[in-house]
């Protein structure tokens, strides 16, 4: 469960809420080329259709059934993304929704066409089918009502209903050969991995004895044979309750969230970049932690929000995805996300219901509403840093408070000015010789010295970073 499949690349976007056909098309015109090791994607299972709420983006957080039938699109559509990302080695990982369904007290039909009911005692999900037995039993969750609200008590995170959702009783075989039947579809299509969401709310045999049953990924789909799902676990551990990252290490990766509080208040203060990784804390250890700046939960403050650096404070961003991607910790995700106005709004749309194209301008920026930071220039280059320099250790690290420098082995060396501009002596690491600065396209360059040292210098207000790699980083 710890290798994402996808030939050693280091880096995956969230295309959040970007529709299927909108993402094949991305893999062939975009990933591909820029080194992308793959794609997250919105729940593709059948969700509930808010109207009423707007169709707000976390309605496909309260699955229907697993018929591939979501907002994003239908299963063929579905379908042709996997093969066709695929086909050029950009791999599918699927947000999976499997620790609840709706909410209690709702009933309606689902736009795959399955109904649903929980009014009363009722737990009625017949496009799985679920029915009342399924779910976990009141008398096991110790709240006052029935909902989580004691981090203290892992009975009560894993029991009770987070949100009112209703909660699937992962003890029984019958709710683990569905969700199994559910995974082994998605491998069988070439989906090369899933995120579980509220993992943390799931107890982590449930989890080890549903992924103990799955099969090996598809040879025709270009995996060699006798690869294994990519996993990583949604565990946000804030050193604030009972439940710890590292009781998910046998399943997988876990969601490092102590990492988005990090990275901002170290972009904030570059002295703290010293100190990012904080075992202390019981970060994770580096082969489990999946790290990034901001989620789509935390960039609008759902899931207790955070202070947390998002596309929104642009200058400040491309330094903190700059910095994640230049170091050596964890298996990195960039998110990529739309502009809202209110932390409720779906993505953009052609009205109502139906997500509207993602639009790709002239200058491979993004419009229509879609941020599209995966296509920042800062980000892309980053990422074949990241891919160019994976498997050495950071080296010869110096901070002045102001300005950060660190070699990646003798493979690569970058430098992050907070004001906009340094010039130093330093240590690189690297063999003699002139290298070119990717950030500014070569506008930039250092000459190292037979003794390993370079002037480092940078003057740029908007992009104030420098990396480059022997032998190139692309
Ligand atoms: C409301 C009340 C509850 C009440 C309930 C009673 O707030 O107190 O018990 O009614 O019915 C939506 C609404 C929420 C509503 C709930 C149930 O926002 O107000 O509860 O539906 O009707 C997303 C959104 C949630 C949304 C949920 C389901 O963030 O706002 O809830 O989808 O549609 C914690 C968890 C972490 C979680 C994070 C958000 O530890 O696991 O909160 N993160 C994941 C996803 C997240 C998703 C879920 C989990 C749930 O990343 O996007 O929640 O699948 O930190």
């Amino acid at each position: 469960f710890y290798d994402p499949n996808c030939n050693g690349k280091q880096v995956m976007v969230h295309l959040f809420e970007w529709k299927w056909t909108d993402i094949a098309a991305e893999c062939e015109r975009y990933l591909a080329g820029a080194g992308y090791c793959g794609v997250q994607v919105s729940p593709p299972m059948e969700h509930v259709i808010l109207a009423e709420n707007n169709y707000p983006w976390w309605q496909r957080y309260q699955p229907v059934s697993y018929k591939l039938y979501s907002r994003s699109g239908n299963e063929d559509e579905f379908i042709d993304m996997v093969h066709r990302c695929n086909s050029v080695g950009v791999r599918i990982y699927v947000d999976a929704v499997v620790n609840h369904m709706t909410p209690t007290g709702v009933s309606g039909v689902a736009d795959g066409g399955s109904t649903y009911n929980t009014n009363g005692h009722a737990r009625d999900f017949p496009g799985v089918p679920y029915s009342a037995e399924h779910f976990t039993p009141r008398h096991k969750c110790p709240s006052g009502d029935g909902t989580v609200d004691d981090y203290s008590n892992p009975s009560n995170v894993r029991n009770c209903y987070l949100y009112g959702l209703t909660d699937l009783n992962g003890k029984l075989d019958y709710v683990r050969e569905k969700v199994v039947g559910y995974f082994n579809q998605l491998i069988q299509i070439g989906v090369a991995g899933i995120r579980i969401d509220a993992a943390k709310y799931m107890w982590p045999e449930d989890i080890s004895a549903t992924l103990s049953r799955l099969t090996d990924l598809p040879t025709d789909q270009g995996f060699p044979a006798g690869s294994k799902f990519y996993v990583f676990q949604e565990v946000i551990d804030q050193n604030d309750g009972a439940i710890k990252v590292d009781e998910y290490y046998n399943t997988g990766y876990v969601t490092e969230f102590r990492y988005c509080s990090k990275i901002a208040w170290g972009i904030k203060d570059y002295g703290q970049l010293s100190n990012l990784i904080d075992y202390g804390w019981g970060m994770a250890r580096s082969d489990r932690a999946f790290i990034f700046t901001d989620n789509h939960d935390n960039q609008r403050g759902h899931g207790g929000g955070g202070n947390v650096i998002t596309h929104e404070s642009p200058r400040d961003y491309k330094q903190a995805v700059a910095y994640t991607l230049a170091q050596d910790y964890g298996f990195t995700r960039i998110m990529s996300s739309y502009y809202f106005t209110n932390t409720d709004q779906g993505p953009p749309s052609n009205g109502g219901y139906s997500t509207a194209d993602v639009i790709i301008n002239g200058d491979g920026s993004c419009g229509g509403g879609w941020v599209c930071e995966h296509r920042w220039n800062v980000m892309k280059k980053m990422v074949e840093f990241r891919n160019a320099v994976v498997g050495t250790s950071m080296e010869n690290y110096w901070n002045n408070g102001n300005a950060v420098a660190f070699s990646r082995g003798n493979k690569g060396f970058f430098a992050m000015a907070k004001q906009g501009s340094m010039s130093e002596s330093l240590q690189t690491g690297l063999p003699a010789g002139s290298y070119c600065n990717i950030i500014d396209d070569c506008a930039s360059s250092i000459q190292v010295g037979a003794d390993g040292t370079a002037q480092i210098s940078i003057n740029n207000y908007e992009e104030p970073i420098l990396a480059v790699c022997a032998g190139g980083c692309g």
